[in-house]
């Protein structure tokens, strides 16, 4: 008789050609996914990346029937619904009795400590597979960090590209004659820049059930869900691709890092969700990007700039997780205490740009890179919020956001928590960057070239508030250290009115009041207790 087997597959593993099912007979294969409260709540996540989730985990296990696989899925309102995956699981073991459980590798730290302890849990051999859908393996990434001080992702990214092949020429050599095109990349909106809208698609039935749910279940969650327009099938997530490199891409390049007040999208893919949910594949996408710069179809530095985002930042991230935890998530290098402030969750500030990334957050449970990096998390960077509370609110807000990937960029890429192992230096500007590369300064209620007193742009003030009492640790930088001559040539009464101004910014803050920050582990068997599914 063949051994019976029993195949989870995660949200976010929602793939064909996952190695768990990939060559698999279906005959005595059973699928099992699990929409459960602890997934939707360890943080609680906007309202629109549960719709989202739960609605392509739907749409998968549809797809994966039609192609003759058995799945058994629970719904979040089943009555039986353990509430966790390993709960859930142990239920799948007692209806399938089967001899092997076999798992694909979690995204994220937590979910994998779960799932080690399947082993011992069932009586099934329990096999975890790697997740081979990234082009980097988590062992290639520990040989290529081991005995690195510095983990440049450059490095990395250009030992990937030969690996792989991807845009290098037959004589070895890079496409386009160079690694990098940064250069070419870093040009501000130009006046009346707009870019075409990337494609939504309306919810189907099995979307608009989903969105009554996290309305009836969720209703107490940040975010906005009316304009949810995420694709939620392969077949969706290839239309989104196709928009973006018909109309976007050859200008990716150069308005990578340009903001818009109200046009969050401009030439980026808005493909994040898609590669993160497994309905798009990384090589997939990079190779369709090469193929349009052979064919002539675009330029070098848009094809080289997009394909870094994918093979390059996005598998290094991953690698750089799961290499540097547990402690990453507890890293606070910079010892950053100040609390979140209120307005992280209402949008209401004066500051013009980081009311702006705010709302498109709520909207729409996404926001660009640069309004990532260089607005909000420079914002958290200067002021000094705890990484704890950054991540939280990071992990919450977009739709695209598991830990392995959000982790890095906010740990590490923003806060300089790990104290500069991602980052040669800290991500950090004054308000001439975001006036330099977006519109939003010139409405704004506070003035950019002011740099003391109750009109000056905060970020003036806050960045040498910063400089100032990270001195000990960024002189001897030697991409930053210089930055302290001026500090220095300024006048002592210049000096102090800086540190006045940005001490009274500060003061102003009102700290967050939202609960939507993730609770200790014991919180979580509490609110388990408390829901009335998993009671
Ligand atoms: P594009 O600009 O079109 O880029 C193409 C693709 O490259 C993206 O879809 C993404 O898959 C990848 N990519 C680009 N930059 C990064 C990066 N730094 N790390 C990993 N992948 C990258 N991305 C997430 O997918 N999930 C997150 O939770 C997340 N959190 C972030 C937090 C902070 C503080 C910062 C600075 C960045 C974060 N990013 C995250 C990376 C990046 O901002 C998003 O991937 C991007 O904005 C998604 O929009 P897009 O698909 O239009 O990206
Ligand atoms: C993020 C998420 C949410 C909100 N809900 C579910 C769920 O109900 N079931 C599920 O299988 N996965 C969910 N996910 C994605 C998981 O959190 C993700 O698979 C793990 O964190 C591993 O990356
Ligand atoms: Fe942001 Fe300062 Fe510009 Fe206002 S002036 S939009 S706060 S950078």
């Amino acid at each position: 008789m063949s051994e019976r087997v029993l195949v989870p597959v995660l949200g976010d593993q929602l793939s064909h050609e996952l190695a768990s099912l990939r060559g698999r007979d279906r005959s005595n294969t059973v699928v099992l996914m699990m929409e459960v409260w602890e997934e939707a709540t360890y943080v609680k996540h906007h309202k629109q990346k549960i719709a989202l989730i739960f609605s392509a985990m739907r749409h998968f296990a549809g797809e994966l029937r039609a192609a003759g696989w058995q799945v058994d899925y629970t719904a979040l309102d089943d009555p039986d619904n353990a509430g966790t995956f390993t709960g859930e699981v142990a239920r799948a073991v007692e209806r399938h009795a089967p001899d092997r459980i076999v798992v694909v590798e979690p995204g994220e730290w937590r979910v994998r400590g779960a799932m080690d302890a399947w082993a011992g849990m069932f009586p099934a051999e329990v096999t975890i597979l790697p997740d081979d859908r990234f082009v980097t393996s988590l062992a290639e990434f520990r040989e290529w960090a081991d005995g690195r001080e510095h983990l440049t992702m450059e490095f990395f990214y250009r030992e990937v590209r030969q690996r792989t092949g991807i845009l290098m020429d037959a004589a070895g050599k890079p496409k386009g004659g160079a690694w990098n095109f940064d250069k070419e990349n870093r040009r501000p909106p130009a006046r009346g820049l707009s870019a075409p809208p990337r494609p939504l698609f309306g919810p189907d039935a099995i979307t608009r059930d989903c969105i009554r749910l996290v309305e009836e279940r969720f209703g107490d969650h940040f975010g906005s869900l009316e304009s949810f327009g995420w694709p939620v099938t392969r077949a969706q997530a290839l239309e989104a691709a196709d928009a973006f490199f018909a109309e976007r891409l050859a200008l990716f390049g150069p308005y990578e890092d340009a903001m818009l007040h109200g046009a969050d999208q401009l030439f980026h893919s808005m493909l994040s969700t898609s590669l993160n949910l497994g309905l798009l594949e990384p090589r997939e996408l990079c190779r369709r990007a090469e193929r349009m710069f052979d064919e002539g179809t675009a330029p070098i530095n848009s094809v080289e700039g997009f394909v870094r985002q994918i093979i390059g930042w996005r598998e290094y991230v991953r690698g750089f997780y799961w290499y540097c935890m547990p402690q990453l998530a507890e890293a606070n290098a910079l010892d950053a205490r100040l609390p979140l402030p209120e307005f992280f969750w209402t949008g209401e500030t004066d500051m013009r740009c980081v009311a702006d990334c705010v709302r498109t957050t709520r909207d729409d449970a996404h926001a660009h890179h640069i309004q990532r990096l260089m607005v909000l998390g420079n914002f958290c960077l200067l002021a000094g919020v705890g990484p704890r509370e950054v991540q939280d609110w990071y992990l919450v807000v977009y739709a695209d956001a598991y830990e392995w990937v959000e982790l890095p960029n906010v740990s590490a890429m923003i806060l300089y928590a790990d104290g500069g192992r991602l980052a040669t230096k800290p991500y950090a500007a004054s308000g001439n960057y975001i006036n330099t590369m977006s519109d939003y300064c010139g409405r704004c209620r506070y003035d950019v070239r002011q740099k003391t007193g109750p009109d000056a742009c905060p970020f003036n003030p806050l960045y040498w508030h910063f400089m100032d009492r990270h001195r000990a640790r960024l002189e001897r930088n030697r991409r930053i250290g210089r930055i302290y001559a001026t500090w220095d040539r300024m006048s002592e009464d210049r000096r102090r009115e800086t540190i006045d101004t940005a001490d009274a910014f500060l003061k102003s803050l009102t700290p967050a009041q939202r609960g939507w920050s993730r609770p200790h582990p014991e919180a979580h068997e509490e609110r388990a207790a408390t829901d009335p599914q998993s009671a």
